[in-house]
């Protein structure tokens, strides 16, 4: 079949910039999609560096200013892949130039930008996603398939931790192309924003809307130097941030995120327990889903260790044979290939800017809480 291009315009290159350029590469290879992206410009303000990423990955182009991206007529969809504080700003004019927009998560700052977001989008009706890649870990969609399926039954419990100790030193700097998640000017907030944001994408999809939160944040490192100004400046966001939550459908969540876990790298984890079944989940053996059934015969009841590797299992038809696992790179193929799938079908691609909404407000609600020492319901605007 002959696929119909797409021409992509990366704004922002780090390390969601080479996750998102991988996908687009290698889409087309694994899944039969109508469209094939194509690499016409990568966008940053150091000209050098982008043009070295440009020539590694094989972008066509190279601009040092993002709105040259989204004026070229020759672009189709616009990937954001800059520090939050620019995803609004971006994502706004890019919707008003009539570019589809995938943005990297957390969709914005706080929720006043991403409702300007989602209204940018929703007025322009320019196809829109957010990279909330864990969705698309085939275990965890196999979780999502399960729930559907009434298997768990009633929900109680609702469990996750995303745990990293990289910034435990008191000697990393903030700000600047590598430490901008330090900076909350830039970020907007610390591990709410960047690493909470995940667990809460994936709860709202497993286990429905929350109603109310009650947190508390701590930021443990109060100075550190600001690679661009030089100076040592206060610390603006959370090191480490957990959470007690309502869902609507009256079960009980615990969240905790922290880069102060010593020994932990990225270990996402969640378990979901319900009146049936329980279900597990840990990022650093993505490729298994933990399941227990009380309804099996007693004799054999336990935890079933479900390798996620099999043709009827989410996405795996499309990659090797059974019991040959994947990894974290194929989430960021399997949402392009489902955006480009549905890009043919006119349907929209979860999470869209909308969906990704209701994670914010829960960070807001989130921050809001841990600030003023109370529980607080979680509102859209
Ligand atoms: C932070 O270290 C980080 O890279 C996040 O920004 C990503 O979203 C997360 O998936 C892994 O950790």
């Amino acid at each position: 079949m002959s696929k119909k291009p797409l021409n992509i315009g990366l704004i922002g290159y780090g390390f969601m910039g080479r996750t998102h350029t991988n996908a687009y590469k290698r889409v087309n290879d694994f899944f039969d999609v109508a469209y094939r992206p194509v690499l016409k410009a990568v966008c940053g303000r150091n000209a050098e560096a982008a043009r070295a990423f440009a020539d590694n990955w094989g972008y066509e182009s190279v601009e040092t200013d993002w709105r040259k991206v989204i004026e070229r007529k020759d672009i189709d969809a616009v990937d954001i892949c800059a520090p939050n504080n620019a995803h609004a700003e971006i994502a706004i004019a890019a919707a008003k130039a009539g570019k589809m927009v995938l943005c990297e998560k957390p969709l914005s700052m706080n929720l006043v930008d991403g409702q300007a977001m989602v209204d940018a989008v929703e007025a322009a009706g320019v196809p829109n996603t957010v990279w909330y890649n864990y969705r698309r870990v085939p275990a965890v969609t196999l979780a999502k398939q399960l729930i559907d399926e009434g298997r768990l039954g009633r929900i109680f419990h609702y469990r996750a931790n995303f745990l990293q100790d990289w910034t435990i030193s008191a000697e990393l700097p903030q700000g600047g192309a590598g430490l901008w998640r330090l900076d909350a000017a830039a970020a907007g907030s610390g591990v709410t924003g960047d690493l909470l944001a995940h667990c809460i994408d994936t709860a709202l999809w497993l286990n429905g809307a929350i109603a109310s939160v009650s947190a508390m944040t701590e930021t443990f490192i109060k100075e550190r130097k600001h690679t661009v100004t030089g100076k040592v400046e206060p610390v603006g966001i959370d090191d480490a941030c957990s959470f007690l939550c309502r869902f609507e459908n009256g079960s009980l969540g615990l969240f905790e995120s922290t880069r102060y876990a010593r020994g932990h790298k990225a270990l996402y984890t969640f378990e979901i327990n319900g009146e049936k079944a329980s279900i597990k989940w840990d990022l650093h053996d993505l490729h298994r889903l933990q399941y227990f059934d009380y309804r099996d015969d007693s004799i054999i009841r336990g935890w079933h260790s479900v390798h996620v590797t099999d043709g009827d299992q989410p996405y795996m038809k499309h990659w090797w044979v059974p019991g040959l696992q994947i990894g974290y790179e194929h989430t960021f193929v399997h949402q392009v290939a489902d955006f480009l799938e549905n890009l043919a079908a006119g349907k929209p691609t979860a999470p869209t800017f909308r969906e990704a909404l209701a994670t914010q407000a829960v960070c807001d609600a989130v921050l809001d809480s841990a600030e003023l020492g109370r529980w607080e319901s979680v509102v859209p605007l």
